[in-house]
């Protein structure tokens, strides 16, 4: 039968990302306090992290200003969540984090040569950076573990560890897209990359995509061929394939149930428009890869060409502030600024504005009960990994309407085929799907809405983190029948 990891208390899973499931904040009267992040990694990985044994290993700095009773206070602070700190020296941080990671990889693999920086320094920084990582796993590892990695910033990391480890079990997940051959191939480190990745035994992406694109450099940069997702590096067999995340489905659909929760709803819609006017929503945190200013240029013309909405719909775009140092995410934050200001110059009445700009990150129940409230949720990223927020707005109105629309452009479309799909680069597709998504009749929102639900409360993240680890237990049995033979 299965092996199933989270039952076997022998070996234990050490889940390495860039952060930690915690954010760490200066605080008065200890020095520092730990708030637990949210999203679709961290609830995934959740229920996991949980079993004794399990560790969750990323970068944290210790708070400035500690004594030693302080600092032995972090220590058992983070001893006691289970969580293991990589410390960075503050000027390599910067160049593997806001450099190679966010300023080469990110918008290379998004897509964004315009915004992609090739730097030396910064790819050195990244791999001393990806070798104190391993260093801080080897220090914990034992025979018989798992070592799952996260993300672009480590794609280094599962070759480094299996030098190290020849035997041990290691995953790699990536959660943003993998680009066409023609894209990657650009990158000066582009095999060093590749043979970091595979590394790992198992290695997945959330889309099919993804890892036919995968396969491909695999071949022509490597030159290394597959079957099926099957390949051998350096006579080591490995497997590629995809596994799409999900979100705990329970925690959106019950939240969006709690009588808080209902209470803001109804003041919601009070406060944002009189009787009849209808809210369009958007959640991201501000970054190019979402498509922000194009959707807002196409909100404008979606009002210049049915003026008949104007004053019965209001657009509620939040915005979460990231990568502020990163000169890109400062540029599009100002035109941003800027595009708000024009349209709702353009249009607003005495007792109307279209738009309803937030630049914050929300608390978790604001955020569900603007799901909650909203009439269409406008996903329209020019390209994204997966995107967790449409399944999000999905869980909080089970078993009811609401209209998605969603960008054909994000790995969440693959599953999600019941929205109503715009390509975000075709701006009179884009109106014409707000149109219809405002005018759809409640009977058809239900009949779009309830496959959806009923797949995304199916397929849930914990049942994706179990998924991955049963696949990469079975690789590990793979490799001992052929060395068997
Ligand atoms: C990357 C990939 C992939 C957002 N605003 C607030 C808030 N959020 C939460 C959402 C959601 C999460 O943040 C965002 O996740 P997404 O998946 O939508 O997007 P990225 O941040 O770009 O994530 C993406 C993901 O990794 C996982 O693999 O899907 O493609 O780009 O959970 O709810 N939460 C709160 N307040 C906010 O204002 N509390």
């Amino acid at each position: 039968g299965k092996v199933n990891r989270m039952d076997n208390p022998h070996n234990r899973l050490i889940i390495v990302s860039n952060r930690l499931p915690y954010r760490i904040e200066p605080d008065e009267r200890e020095g520092f306090a730990f708030t637990r992040t949210v999203g679709g990694l961290v609830a995934g990985l959740e229920p996991l992290h949980a079993q004794p044994g399990n560790v969750w290993l990323g970068w944290a700095d210790e708070p400035a200003g500690l004594d030693d009773a302080g600092r032995a206070r972090f220590e058992r602070a983070l001893a006691e969540r289970s969580c293991a700190p990589v410390r960075l020296d503050g000027r390599d941080a910067e160049l593997y984090y806001e450099g190679f990671s966010n300023s080469t990889l990110w918008p290379l693999f998004h897509g964004f040569p315009q915004h992609t920086r090739f730097d030396e320094e910064a790819w050195e920084a990244y791999v001393r950076v990806n070798e104190r990582f391993r260093d801080a796993v080897l220090a914990l590892a034992r025979p018989g573990d798992t070592v799952w990695v996260h993300d672009y910033h480590l794609m280094l990391l599962p070759s480094l560890l299996r030098e190290a480890l020849p035997d041990a079990s290691i995953g790699f997940f990536l959660h943003i897209p993998f680009p066409d051959y023609e894209t990657f191939r650009m990158l000066p480190w582009r095999r060093e990359l590749m043979r970091g990745v595979l590394g790992a035994d198992l290695v997945g992406f959330h889309a099919y995509d993804y890892v036919r694109h995968f396969l491909s450099s695999c071949r022509r940069i490597v030159g290394v061929e597959n079957e099926s997702g099957t390949l051998f590096a350096d006579g080591r067999l490995a497997q590629v394939d995809a596994f799409p995340l999900g979100i705990d489905y329970g925690r959106y659909r019950d939240a969006a149930r709690l009588p808080a929760v209902r209470r803001l709803v109804t003041e919601l819609g009070e406060e944002k428009g009189h009787e009849g006017c209808k809210l369009m929503l958007s959640v991201e945190r501000l970054d190019y890869s979402k498509g922000i200013p194009e959707r807002l240029l196409a909100f404008d013309a979606f009002l210049d060409r049915f003026p008949e909405w104007r004053g019965r719909v209001v657009l509620v775009l939040v915005t979460v502030p990231s990568r502020e140092n990163v000169a890109s995410y400062a540029a599009l934050k100002k035109q941003v600024d800027e595009l708000v200001g024009l349209i709702n110059g353009k249009h607003s009445t005495m007792d109307w504005t279209p738009v309803d700009y937030y630049y914050r990150s929300l608390p978790f129940e604001r955020l569900v009960s603007l799901y909650a409230a909203s009439d269409v949720m406008l996903v329209t990223p020019l390209r994204d990994g997966m995107n967790l927020v449409c399944k999000e707005y999905l869980a909080c109105h089970d078993g009811a309407g609401g209209t998605l629309v969603l960008s054909e452009m994000a790995g969440a479309s693959y599953e999600l085929h019941e929205a109503l799909t715009v390509n975000p680069f075709d701006q009179e597709g884009v109106v014409d799907a707000m149109r219809r998504a405002l005018e759809m009749p409640e009977a058809e929102q239900r009949r779009r809405n309830a496959p959806m639900q009923e797949r995304l409360a199916r397929y849930t993240s914990e049942k994706w983190a179990r998924e991955f680890l049963d696949a990469a237990a079975d690789v590990k049995r793979r490799q001992a029948g052929l060395s068997a033979h």
